[in-house]
């Protein structure tokens, strides 16, 4: 008897641990591709076709074999978010798995140890955004039957520009995107609405307009398409939502026209269900989210970009249309108006003394009209309870609340500070003032606790992504805190998150907002004493060709980017190139007149404060303006007017975006220079001014009127009058 119960138990463990085993295997082809969302063709990447790629559906216990085929001419890689695995198995390109080459196979293996819904994308460069992902669904192994429906809801961002472009641009500090999503908040805007203060004020700080997000997107998408419907579901239905944001740097807002959101999981941990009316998900976030269709007609599911710039739509069930209510536009004014008080509240305080606000007091609350009844002028504490209030109940970190205890074991405790930093004007994104490429990895014990309290010292909100691991959310639930693998941080909020060190090797913690990754937002978490990586080891081709593995991971926040323009005007043709990267820039500019005099300038310089204000430079001075100085029957070569020097200098900007400029040259001449680019009457009608000592001055007004031309007209003491097109590259 006792043989037999044996038997059975050890026959029971058996069968287990063989379908604990079972190998799920998938094929994905990843190619180039052509989509067509807006009317015009564009480049994309897609796996096995699609664009996301293949849903992936394993159960808890499976081992995943996913062999990935790079069918593209250029590497790439893929990524498997929130998925607890061995480091080398985790898909980011040099840090922890050698790039898939061009036209090669690679085997990803790795035994799925829990469940939820999670998703894969690119880590090579900006491939993400070009629609390198798609969702991964753990099923649990033991789940209710029958399973409730559920349906996978894949949001994404889509541009028709090259992603590279895209990011060219915000280094550039074009501000297109800001024309093309009206939200440049310019003078004339100010003056018509009663924001002048407020505009002189974020001049006076030397900011840029504020917006909640950097890139103007063609479509919001959702699993790769604008609308989709769900007819099958009558009154009474019930089916979850498996939504994951899946966008390079949008995040959304999600509406249910048929009532409330019952949230029941984030990042694939189960949370105590919690109902609400409303709720944003953070890029790379994922929220499980029960829906009941209330009657028999079709209900909008609806995710809005938080810019408001558009939505994409899922429709439940089947008759007359009930759509989600639109939001409206954004009050940026009251925004920066807003985020002025908080920045100057904010230097008044201890930074680790201060509360932790978990998404509720957001400073761009005030920029949603929506919200605005609960308005900003209350207190934290009466905001946290208004929530339960009378208005729609929109959803934040602190009712999330995991239904199982997730204590740390008892271990010595390791505490990482990061202050998230930054620095719009030129699209610089750090930790701690410092980009990836020139920080330390943290090195970290195994069995130890780490602790990271987070500070956003920046005016845009940041989902923070650890790879490998699940972090426990501070959130006052004490016992019961819940897990994830992002965590949203809003501007000047200062957030708590832990967890086990339980694994080995180098571990990515970034910005998923993947301009800024790409900029250097990132840091990585290195376990002590751990055995080298398999997938890192460099054959002897690629050591004739390749430094350190790490090195060349670290290349994403050390490129140069270039741009040229130039004008043909009535009086003059004129060009200018620049390239930058983090502390260099390179600019130079001539002008020449249809008789044949010319001067152009150059500097090379460095950035050398922390804010990057001030740049020392050196350059050069070239000219003749022979045809403008002729004096009678005599030409006179003056300084003014003919020099070819070299000169030294500094460039300082001084509030409302005047650049200082002092310099020396190599005749011992100095020269004072006040400028000041791109003053935006209007959000397209901009004006430009500059003034010197050698009594050189220069207006011009010009009008914006794609990304690449605008009209221009100008007045040099030089050159003289004119007009004509600026282009720009
Ligand atoms: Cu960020």
């Amino acid at each position: 008897m006792r043989f037999q119960i044996i038997c059975l138990l050890s026959c029971v463990l058996y069968f287990k641990s063989v379908s604990a085993q079972k190998a799920v295997r998938y094929d994905l082809y990843i190619s180039d591709t052509t989509v067509n969302y807006t009317g015009k063709k564009a480049k994309a990447i897609a796996v096995n076709g699609q664009t996301p790629g293949p849903t992936l559906y394993f159960t808890e216990g499976d081992t995943a074999e996913i062999y990935a085929h790079n069918l593209m001419d250029v590497e790439t890689s893929i990524h498997w978010h929130g998925i607890i695995l061995p480091n080398e198995q985790d898909g980011v390109s040099y840090l922890t798995t050698m790039p898939i080459k061009p036209h090669k196979t690679h085997l990803y293996k790795f035994p799925l140890v829990q469940n939820g819904t999670y998703m894969y994308h690119s880590h090579s460069g900006l491939q993400e955004q070009s629609g390198l992902h798609g969702a991964l669904i753990i099923h649990k192994r033991n789940e209710p039957q029958p399973p409730m429906p559920e349906y996978v809801v894949l949001l994404s961002d889509w541009t028709n520009e090259n992603p590279k472009e895209v990011l060219r641009s915000l280094k550039m500090e074009n501000d297109w995107y800001s024309i093309e999503k009206h939200s440049t908040q310019n003078w004339g805007e100010a003056i018509m609405t009663g924001n002048i203060g407020t505009k002189a004020r974020q001049e006076w700080l030397r900011m840029l307009p504020m917006d909640v997000s950097d890139v103007y997107y063609n479509k919001f998408l959702l699993n790769g398409q604008s609308e989709q419907q769900i007819p099958a579901l009558k009154a009474g239905d019930k089916i979850k939502l498996r939504i994951i944001n899946g966008s390079s740097s949008t995040y959304f807002w999600l509406q249910f026209a048929g009532g409330g959101m019952s949230v029941v999981a984030s990042d694939g941990s189960d949370v105590s269900p919690v109902n609400v009316d409303r709720m944003i998900i953070g890029i790379a976030e994922t929220y499980d989210v029960i829906l009941t269709v209330p009657a028999d007609i079709k209900y909008e599911f609806r995710a809005t970009a938080e810019d408001r710039t558009g939505f994409s739509s899922l429709w439940l069930g089947e008759g007359m249309k009930m759509p989600a209510p639109t939001l409206p536009t954004l009050k940026y004014f009251k925004g920066m108006k807003m985020m002025d008080g908080m920045m100057k509240f904010n230097r008044n305080m201890d930074t680790t003394s201060m509360h932790m606000s978990m998404q509720q007091m957001d400073m761009n609350y005030v920029m949603y009209p929506e919200l605005s009844s609960r308005g900003m002028n209350m207190p934290m504490d009466t905001m946290q309870k208004s929530n339960k209030g009378q208005n729609p109940v929109t959803l934040n970190y602190t009712m999330l609340r995991s239904p199982v205890r997730t204590t740390l074991p008892k271990a010595p405790v390791k505490t990482v500070y990061f202050k998230l930093t930054g620095n719009m004007n030129r699209y610089k994104w750090d930790i701690n003032d410092l980009p990836i490429s020139e920080a330390d990895k943290i090195s970290i014990k195994k069995g130890d606790n780490v602790r990271i309290i987070i500070y956003n010292a920046t005016m845009m909100r940041h989902p923070m992504h650890l790879h490998g691991h699940f972090f426990r959310l501070l959130n006052g639930h004490g016992d019961y805190a819940p897990l994830k693998n992002v965590i949203d941080i809003m501007p000047m909020e200062t957030d708590t998150i832990e967890f086990n060190a339980n694994a080995d090797g180098d571990w990515f913690f970034h910005c998923h907002i993947l301009y800024h990754m790409m900029s250097g937002m990132g840091r990585v978490f290195s376990y002590e004493n751990s055995k080298p990586n398999p997938q890192l080891q460099m054959d002897s081709t690629m050591m004739l060709t390749m430094k350190d593995p790490y090195k060349m991971f670290l290349m994403d926040d050390k490129m140069w980017f270039y741009s040229a323009g130039g004008s043909v005007q009535s009086q003059e043709i004129s060009g200018n190139v620049m390239a930058i990267n983090r502390y260099y820039q390179f600019d130079g500019m001539g002008v020449v007149n249809y008789q044949g005099s010319y001067m152009s300038e150059t500097h090379f310089g460095r950035y050398i404060d922390k804010q990057q204000f001030l740049m020392l430079y050196v350059g050069s001075d070239i000219r003749d303006l022979k045809g403008l100085v002729n004096n009678g029957d005599i030409t006179i070569p003056n300084y003014i007017e003919n020099r070819k020097v070299a000169v030294l200098g500094i460039q300082y900007l001084l509030p409302f975006f005047i650049r200082f400029e002092l310099r020396i040259d190599d005749m011992g001449r100095v020269r004072f220079q006040l400028s000041r680019n791109d003053f935006a009457i209007t959000s397209r009608l901009r004006m430009e001014g500059m003034v010197n000592t050698d009594k050189e001055y220069e207006v011009r007004l010009r009008y914006i009127l794609t990304k690449q031309i605008s009209i221009s007209v100008n007045y040099d003491n030089d050159f003289g009058a004119g007009g004509g097109i600026t282009f720009m590259y």
